[in-house]
Formats: C-alpha cells, sequence, structure tokens
C-alpha cells in the first residue's frame, strides 16, 4: 500500500475515534457541565463574596444541566472509562431515589437563591453535596 494511502486510512481512523464517544465520557462530560455552576456556587458560599445576581445565574444554570446526565445511562453502557456501577440497572428504584433526591435539593436551592439568607442558601447547597455523595457512595466505583 502507498505510504499516502496508508497516512490517509490512519488520519480517518483517529477522526472517527475522537468523534464517536462512548457512554462513559458522555456522562462525565454532562456531570462536568453541572459542577461548572455547582463548583462556583461553593466558592462563593465558603469564601465569598456573595454576589446575589451571579449565585442566581450559576443557580439557573445548575437546574438546567441537573437532570440531563440521568438520560444517558441506559442498559448495557459501561465501558473503559465509565465508573457507573451494575448496581445503577439491578437497583432502578433506588437509584431514581437518589435521583430525585439530587434534583429536588437542586430545584430548592435555585428557588432559594432569589429569597433566602446566606445561612439558609447555605443550608440548601449542603444538601446537594449530601445527595452526590449520598449516590456516588452507592452507585459509583472507583476511578478507572
Ligand atoms: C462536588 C463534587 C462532588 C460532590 C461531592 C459532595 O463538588 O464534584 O462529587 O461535590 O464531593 O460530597
Amino acid at each position: 500500500m502507498k505510504k499516502s494511502t496508508t497516512a490517509l486510512i490512519l488520519a480517518l481512523a483517529l477522526l472517527c475515534s475522537s468523534a464517536i464517544a462512548g457512554p462513559g465520557e458522555d456522562r462525565q462530560k454532562s456531570f462536568k457541565k453541572v459542577l461548572l455552576s455547582f463548583e462556583p456556587i461553593g466558592v462563593m458560599l465558603r469564601d465569598g463574596p456573595f454576589r446575589q445576581d451571579q449565585f442566581i445565574k450559576h443557580a439557573d444554570a445548575l437546574k438546567a444541566a441537573a437532570p440531563v446526565p440521568f438520560t444517558l445511562f441506559k442498559p448495557n453502557s459501561i465501558d473503559d472509562i465509565s465508573r457507573a456501577k451494575a448496581e445503577i440497572w439491578s437497583q432502578p428504584a433506588k437509584f431514581k431515589a437518589e435521583q430525585d433526591k439530587f434534583l429536588a435539593a437542586v430545584n430548592a436551592l435555585q428557588a432559594g437563591a432569589r429569597s433566602d439568607d446566606l445561612a439558609a442558601v447555605r443550608i440548601k447547597y449542603t444538601a446537594v453535596t449530601q445527595s452526590c455523595k449520598s449516590c456516588h457512595d452507592s452507585f459509583r466505583g472507583p476511578k478507572k
């Protein structure tokens, strides 16, 4: 085979493998998008200064991003990078309860962003972090 043909095939193969992300990568990207608004909220509440306009902006983005990762847990979608545990699919009611708890906590934080005092907002933020941890404890495996 000509060198140029080999190079072309290699380039195409590389292009294809990077264009088609697996389910694990899709979910990780989606959870990272959730963190993109959740982390600045945490920084603001821990270190200040508290800026309500910024807080509202991040809380609105958080509410929009939060449900998306849960649409990506299709059956048989554990791959090389996925940390999803098989229990997600063998204990669907428990997994759904964790999802519902998380989304309720996010919605409460977002709703409180407009009206609550800082102490109340902190309590609602903590409820979200606790629901992250609770779900990870049951359903997320170790780093691969
Ligand atoms: C985060 C993050 C998590 C949760 C968890 C809360 O910011 O990335 O996975 O909060 O650490 O306990």
